[in-house]
């Protein structure tokens, strides 16, 4: 959007020299600025203004920090902060986010089915109340999800009894502009019995799909289509990248995988407003569980539909060396960035070579 942005700035500037060139020729020109131009130079303006940094947080940047997770028995202690941080979406473009602990999508958590969650949000967002919606359990919303005002804390506690990958945000309100500016996330809970296939996973990855929109507009994020929509990858394993949801997270750290690997990935469309149409380019879906329960399988899939907030466990086996293209199969999104790579190699590890294609 930028980029477009700046395009149009150019592309005015030369239109202003041409004029001023005309002008220097007869004075006249000098009162001859077409209405169409005065607009455009109006509108510019006015994108500039709706991209203004929201008063309270100017110069606001706080680092990231680490998830807090502590387990006693089938207690589980999970703190988290709201905070904002900026996050480069698009190269050179730094977004500045509505955070869960400085990243968007926030960290990721993993507990097991029925696990009870002891949550606290530390609000350091100066300015304004935040929540968390864990799609994961049942709660009075009102008491279970409510706001913790700037520079407080609040600790709520509700058990997770299904299995599945669910979605979590903050849910204050307007909730659209919370998740739309980045509060978003993952949270898995862990089958009891586990998935009937597990034997068969050599390999196990996280991804998330998200949007972005023009920064803070409300009305961009209500009306419009959105500017960049994007993968990220968390680690689900100490190896493994954790990323932000950008154009090029899961491009630049691509999935890895063998030559013959059944390769599983447990991901979740967080949104806030478009359907995913989870495709790998050149696999077809051996197993499918729709929103990581394991009472929902199908087999045989060439393409899952994540509903937002939507999740599902998805496994397929790589056949061959080469580069696995994941994509939403809305390609409108994926011309946005929706794009990343599995990468298969003779021994699983990253041999450096070129990625290309899509
Ligand atoms: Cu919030």
């Amino acid at each position: 959007m930028l980029k477009k942005l700046s395009y149009s700035i150019v592309g005015l500037s030369a239109a202003v020299l041409l004029l001023s060139a005309c002008a220097e020729e007869t004075k006249e020109a000098e009162h001859e600025v077409s209405p169409e131009i005065e607009n455009a130079i109006k509108n510019v303006n006015a994108e500039e203004r709706t991209n203004e940094v929201f008063k309270p947080h100017q110069g606001i940047n706080q680092d990231p920090v680490p998830l807090e997770m502590e387990r006693d028995g089938t207690d589980v202690y999970v703190k988290m902060t709201a905070q904002i941080t900026d996050i480069e979406i698009e190269e050179g473009y730094d977004y500045k986010a509505w955070t869960f602990n400085g990243e968007a999508p926030g960290p990721l958590v993993v507990v097991n089915e029925g696990d009870t969650i002891h949550f606290t949000l530390d609000n350091i967002d100066p300015a304004v109340p935040h929540s968390m919606d864990f799609h994961a359990v049942h709660t009075a919303p009102n008491k279970g999800f409510a706001d913790v005002a700037p520079n407080e804390e609040g600790t709520f506690s509700y058990q997770a009894t299904k299995p599945g990958v669910f979605m979590y945000h903050c849910g204050t309100d307007p909730v659209l502009a919370h998740i739309a500016n980045g509060m978003h996330g993952v949270i898995i809970v862990q089958p009891d019995e586990g998935y009937p296939t597990d034997d068969e996973v050599d390999k196990e990855y996280v991804v998330i799909q998200n949007e972005w929109y023009k920064y803070n507009d409300l009305d961009d994020m209500t009306n419009n289509v959105p500017s960049q929509v994007v993968f990220s990858t968390k680690a689900l394993h100490e190896d493994q990248a954790n990323t932000n949801g950008t154009v090029t997270a899961v491009k630049n750290e691509p999935l890895l995988a063998k030559v013959g690997d059944k390769v599983r990935i447990y991901v979740n469309n967080v949104g806030p407003n478009e359907v995913s149409s989870f495709h790998v380019v050149g696999t077809i879906f051996d197993d499918v569980y729709i929103d990581g329960n394991p009472a929902n399988h199908f087999e045989g899939m060439q393409t899952v539909m994540l509903p937002a907030s939507g999740g599902a466990v998805v496994e397929f086996t790589v056949k061959e060396e080469g580069v696995y293209p994941f994509v939403t199969h809305q390609f409108n999104h994926a011309t946005k960035g929706a794009v990343g790579y599995v990468k298969v190699t003779a021994d699983g590890k990253d041999d450096g070579s070129e990625v290309s294609g899509h």
